[in-house]
């Protein structure tokens, strides 16, 4: 059986935004079950969970004696068991790759500048000093993504994959992304829209309910 960590407790804000739910949005794709080994506080910094994740974060996922960290990693190796994650023509799945890399190196790092302010230092002076210029950055990036997308459904076509699905729980991080661009707007709710989604945010939240 596969096994993902998560958190048993994280402040409301955080709630259907740990990137377990990433995992958890795959497995559900792929149809394969899994358990979860929910973390309390201080469980990250053990050395047994160390071992795991080297730096302390969820989620991890164990199965057959294999372990892995990193969502884009763990997806790239659901999407194996999964076409519609990983289509299986040559060049379609190295497409599908290519976005799920693009979310995590070339999107994510310039959200998360935003969102550490906003969520944990917006008081601070060099926070207020910095917040314009990095939302700036982070919108030429969203900007290029939004016209890169077009007209299309997704970003590689008509057809949703392991791409779209990292890139959709990326683009989710600030919901002022989607009251900027419709655009962008639409697509997160064509990713989000799949039931498979919903039922991976709605065992994420219940597993918050059932440790609280
Ligand atoms: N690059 C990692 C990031 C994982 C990550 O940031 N996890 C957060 C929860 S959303 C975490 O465990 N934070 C606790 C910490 O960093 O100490 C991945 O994609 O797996």
């Amino acid at each position: 059986m596969i096994t993902i960590s998560a958190f048993a407790w994280v402040p409301d804000f955080a709630k259907g935004q740990v990137r377990d739910l990433r995992v958890r949005w795959a497995l559900e794709e792929a149809g394969l079950p899994y358990k979860t080994h929910l973390l309390e506080q201080g469980d990250q910094d053990k050395p047994d969970y160390r071992a795991l994740q080297p730096f302390g974060q969820v989620p991890v996922f164990e199965e057959d004696g294999l372990s892995l960290f990193e969502t884009g990693a763990i997806v790239l190796h659901i999407g194996e068991r999964c076409e519609a994650l990983l289509p299986k023509e040559a060049k379609a799945r190295a497409k599908a790759q290519q976005w799920l890399v693009a979310a995590l190196n070339s999107i994510e790092p310039f959200i998360m500048n935003v969102a550490l302010i906003d969520l944990f230092y917006a008081d601070e002076e060099w926070a207020k000093l910095r917040r314009p210029s990095a939302v700036e950055f982070m919108n030429k990036r969203l900007d290029a993504l939004s016209s890169a997308l077009g007209d299309k459904k997704f970003l590689d076509g008509d057809n949703f994959t392991a791409g779209d699905l990292v890139m959709s729980t990326v683009l989710r991080i600030l919901p002022a992304i989607a009251e900027r661009d419709p655009c962008l707007a639409a697509y997160i709710d064509r990713c989000t829209s799949r039931p498979a989604f919903s039922r991976a945010l709605e065992a994420q939240l219940g597993d918050f309910r059932e440790a609280a």
